[in-house]
């Protein structure tokens, strides 16, 4: 299987986080591709590749002009304002207040365009995000000129980001860039199908009253665990994508058995969707030893979703996202693609 990967996604390097109370560092950090990348070569998954250019047009697609301008321009602002510290929101447009009008001063242009305090800005953010939206766009192009398969080592991720907010590590959302992309380029049906141990809330939101892209997530119950207000069982898609989005929040602690009846159920719904291709977000937090996650997967277990994706059939696009074990990550996420390449 080819690969696309990019070095400039190490621009993207924040200091730290708010969590659990602290400024941490980031979990979210280079040394995470990196490891990915190594156990690709070190398994001889494939060729690995460098990312062509494609401009704005295809981000303008899925997210709103005015985001992509945001996330542009909001270091340099930023910077101006208070000086070269990572750029994070402190204030939220909760219910009653003005959350549609976009504000003048860096601090609320922060709020406006995100949902969370765990997403730094800094100096390199654009060109590492556009870069990773590139590497998803690559891949995407490989696998409509023929690939069985390709993966796309995106860092940062995409999914929590939707078509005007950034949040969850995420800042574009590469994986709705790649299904649109297909869209784009002739796919009549198209399916997302979202591994990662948290909701993908920006790509569900991003096709969600859309009858041409299927969506399904297997994720931590909303009820417990991040993003927190979207991924429930009965969000099921909206006017002319009513039935084209499939949630199975999963309890704290949950395992390969309840995971795989899951993912067999969300496979029999892409199957019968008739997607023409699939984009897979690829996120292994849903390992037992995560440090921020609370499903019990075992690195056994991933060649094995691999095998159960390739069953479907359909030209295929892996697409990183989560996963903070880094000992493990670089095992699991590449268990996942050569368990499709031993079943394919
Ligand atoms: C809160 C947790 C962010 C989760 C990011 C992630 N800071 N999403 O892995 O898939
Ligand atoms: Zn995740």
């Amino acid at each position: 299987m080819l690969s696309v990967y990019s070095d400039d996604h190490r621009l993207h390097h924040g200091t730290a986080e708010l969590i659990d109370g602290k400024l941490l560092p980031p979990f979210e950090k280079p040394e995470r591709a990196d490891i990915v990348l190594a156990r690709v070569r070190e398994v001889g998954l494939g060729e690995v590749r460098p990312p062509r250019g494609f401009g704005r047009a295809p981000l303008a697609r899925v997210h709103a002009g005015n985001f992509l301008t945001f996330l542009e321009t909001a270091w340099e602002a930023w910077v101006a304002e208070h000086g070269a510290y990572d750029a994070l929101p402190l204030v939220w447009a909760i219910r009653g207040l003005r959350s549609d009008r976009e504000p003048e001063a860096i601090d609320g242009k922060l709020s406006y365009f995100s949902f969370d305090a765990g997403t730094p800005i800094t100096a390199g953010t654009w060109r590492a995000v556009t870069a990773s939206a590139n590497v998803a766009l690559t891949g995407q192009a490989l696998v409509a000129g023929g690939e069985r398969a390709a993966f796309a080592l995106c860092r940062p991720p995409g999914h929590h980001a939707a078509r005007d907010y950034y949040g969850g590590y995420c800042f574009l959302n590469n994986a709705a860039i790649a299904a649109q992309a297909f869209r784009d380029g002739g796919a009549g049906k198209v399916a997302v199908l979202d591994v990662d141990y948290h909701h993908g809330n920006g790509t569900q939101s991003i096709f969600y009253d859309r009858g041409d892209v299927f969506f399904a997530s297997i994720h931590g119950d909303p009820r417990q665990e991040f993003p927190y207000f979207l991924g429930y069982a009965d969000e099921t898609g909206a006017g002319d994508g009513e039935g084209c989005t499939a949630n199975y929040p999963l309890a704290w602690g949950s395992g390969m058995e309840l995971w795989s009846e899951a993912l067999d159920d969300a496979c029999g719904k892409i199957a019968g969707f008739g997607a023409e291709a699939l984009v897979v977000s690829l996120g292994v937090d849903t390992f037992k030893d995560d440090p921020i996650s609370r499903f019990r997967l075992e690195s056994g277990d991933y060649p094995a979703v691999g095998a159960r994706l390739a069953r479907l059939g359909l030209p295929t696009l892996f697409v990183m996202e989560g996963g903070y074990a880094v000992e493990e990550i670089g095992i699991n996420a590449v268990g996942v693609l050569q368990g499709f390449e031993g079943a394919s």
